[in-house]
């Protein structure tokens, strides 16, 4: 049996799911697509896991399509390459940024094309020293995609998305934090350590509320400023009738740890 391309592991309530197909960087093929995808549904309907880790094998986060990939590579006919996309890099994204629980992306070496904005996807995104981010795109006659037009200027603002997105340099890990691009840049030793102590430390939080932060903050993004305080309303109704609510202020009132346990 061949080996799985999304390696699954699962520490307390952390799963971890490393892509697995490090000889090309964990470039993305269908197959890949199906497994990862089909990992983060599991992901999303175990009650028992409260955060959820993505990472690579080998020296890259992954390299975004595998460009050798007869379903993309260019040929005697045009290949739809809106069809790959619609088939499989819109419903990861969307997988993604509706997940019941965080999810931090540990990215351990290149992260280019849609392998950048795969992790841009993410919640938190911790980032070896080592690391890099390349919005390759343009370089093959593409535009960024992966959520990449949306992402991009909503992380670093207009200017800086374009350049990036234009010329398509490297960027290395320390900057990419400087610039508000991803959450923090760690030694590479670290990286595995820190990402697993961040998302345990997540998993102790109130999921539903986390989750309720990151979709308030994106639908705010399209709103007025009465839209948002409106909607902030909305979701505090919900959430202040939640068992997360209660335990959070009991705990804190009695001088103790909480134990949150909705999702
Ligand atoms: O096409 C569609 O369906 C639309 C969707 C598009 C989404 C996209 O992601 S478009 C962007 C695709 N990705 C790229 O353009 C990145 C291509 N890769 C690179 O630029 C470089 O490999 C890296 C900068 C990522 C790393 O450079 P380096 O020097 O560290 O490694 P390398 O030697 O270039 O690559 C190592 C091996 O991985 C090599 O194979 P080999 O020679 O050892 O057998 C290389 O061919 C392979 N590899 C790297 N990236 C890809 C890949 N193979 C297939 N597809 C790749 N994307």
């Amino acid at each position: 049996m061949s080996e799985p391309l999304v390696l699954v592991t699962q520490s307390g309530a952390v799963q971890t799911l490393a892509l697995n197909r490090p000889a090309a960087l964990n470039s993305f093929t269908a197959e890949l697509h199906a497994q990862l995808l089909a990992a983060l549904e599991a992901v999303a309907a175990n009650a028992e896991v409260r955060c959820v880790v993505l990472t690579g094998m080998g020296r890259a986060f992954c390299a975004g399509q595998d460009l050798a990939d007869p379903a993309v590579a260019p040929g005697a006919a045009p290949k739809d390459l809106g069809g790959v996309i619609e088939k499989l890099y819109g419903p990861l994204c969307l997988r993604i940024r509706s997940m019941p629980i965080p999810v931090v992306a540990a990215v351990n070496g290149v992260a280019a094309g849609a392998g950048a904005n795969l992790a841009l996807s993410c919640d938190l995104v911790l980032a070896a020293r080592s690391a890099s981010f390349i919005q390759a795109f343009t370089k093959i006659g593409l535009v960024p995609d992966t959520g990449g037009t949306w992402l991009l200027p909503r992380l670093v603002g207009r200017a800086q998305a374009l350049g990036l997105a234009l010329l398509g340099d490297k960027l290395p890990a320390a900057d990419a934090e400087r610039l508000g691009l991803i959450w923090r840049c760690v030694d590479d030793a670290a990286l595995q350590d820190e990402a697993q102590a961040l998302a345990q430390r997540l998993a102790a939080m109130p999921a539903k509320a986390l989750v309720a932060t990151r979709n308030a903050m994106d639908a705010a993004a399209q709103m007025d400023y009465g839209q948002a305080l409106a909607q902030e309303a909305a979701v505090q109704r919900t959430l202040g009738a939640s068992a997360d609510y209660r335990e959070g202020v009991e705990a804190f009132i009695g001088k103790r740890a909480p134990v949150f346990k909705d999702r």
